[in-house]
């Protein structure tokens, strides 16, 4: 059996975070493993606090469970801060794990900072140059990049940028161009773009579960073009699906 680890944020609403990663790995027939990086109070109406993990027991949880299984694939979610980007850069190297797939969480869908400014520096100079593929969202990739994305080229321009940076691989995800929501792939060869018309209501986890179809795919030895068309219709079909479970934003089915 193949397995995928998680390293994320919990949500305890399930719709985001190391739940739904969990889910999306498990309806991709591949075994879970997460390791918690940061504890949210949070319902489908928005975040209310967070408590980060102190990255000693990140560390640790990382350790107990690395020197035992080796994971197909790895993702990151919302790592919150300096201290817990930084182990997990370093444990990344120090097991030399494969098929590392970065979702730079920073900010939630209501508009709540889920990464601080210097974890998104050390991010960038520590945990991204080791990255098989980072999948922003456009809000993402203009914090990333430092310059606001409005059109196709820009979206482009964005990707080659990012890519300089070190990843193999770059997706940005949530294009909101012309009524159309575009996703583009570009691995440094070719741009891939993928268009879908744009879907009436708020959605909660598209990111996260976005980022852990791509996760399974690789660990099932998929390569990353399939992986994207994968991942598009997986979340395309799960909104369409989605389901209003709180008074807030709608969970993906799964
Ligand atoms: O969707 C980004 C995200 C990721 N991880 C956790 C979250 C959120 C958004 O709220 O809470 C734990």
């Amino acid at each position: 059996m193949k397995t995928a680890l998680t390293i994320a944020g919990s949500d305890p609403t399930g719709g985001a975070g190391f739940q739904a990663d969990l889910r999306t790995f498990k309806s991709m027939s591949v075994h879970g493993l997460s390791v918690p990086s940061v504890l949210t109070a949070q319902s489908t109406e928005g975040v209310g606090f967070i408590e980060p993990i102190a990255a000693d027991f990140v560390s640790a949880q990382l350790d107990i469970l690395l020197s035992d299984i080796k994971p197909d694939a790895v993702k990151t979610g919302m790592l919150y801060n300096s201290e817990i980007v930084g182990i997990v850069s370093e444990k990344v190297r120090q097991y030399s794990l494969q098929n590392l797939v970065i979702d730079p969480v920073t900010i939630s869908s209501t508009g709540v900072r889920l990464l601080d400014e210097k974890g998104l520096q050390i991010m960038k100079q520590e945990l991204i140059p080791q990255a098989r593929v980072i999948t922003p969202n456009i809000h993402e990739a203009s914090s990333l990049t430092g310059k606001e994305i409005r059109t196709e080229s820009d979206m482009k321009n964005a990707a080659e940028k990012l890519r300089e940076s070190g990843p193999r691989a770059v997706i940005i995800t949530g294009g909101h161009l012309e009524g159309k929501a575009e996703d583009l792939l570009f691995d440094g060869k070719e741009f891939i773009l993928i268009e879908n018309e744009m879907l009436e209501g708020e959605f909660h986890g598209t990111g996260c579960v976005f980022s852990s179809v791509i996760t399974a795919c690789l660990a099932l030895d998929y390569d990353l073009k399939e992986a994207f068309v994968k991942a598009k219709d997986f979340v395309w079909k799960a909104m369409n699906n989605a389901a209003a479970v709180g008074r807030g934003m709608k969970i993906l089915d799964i």
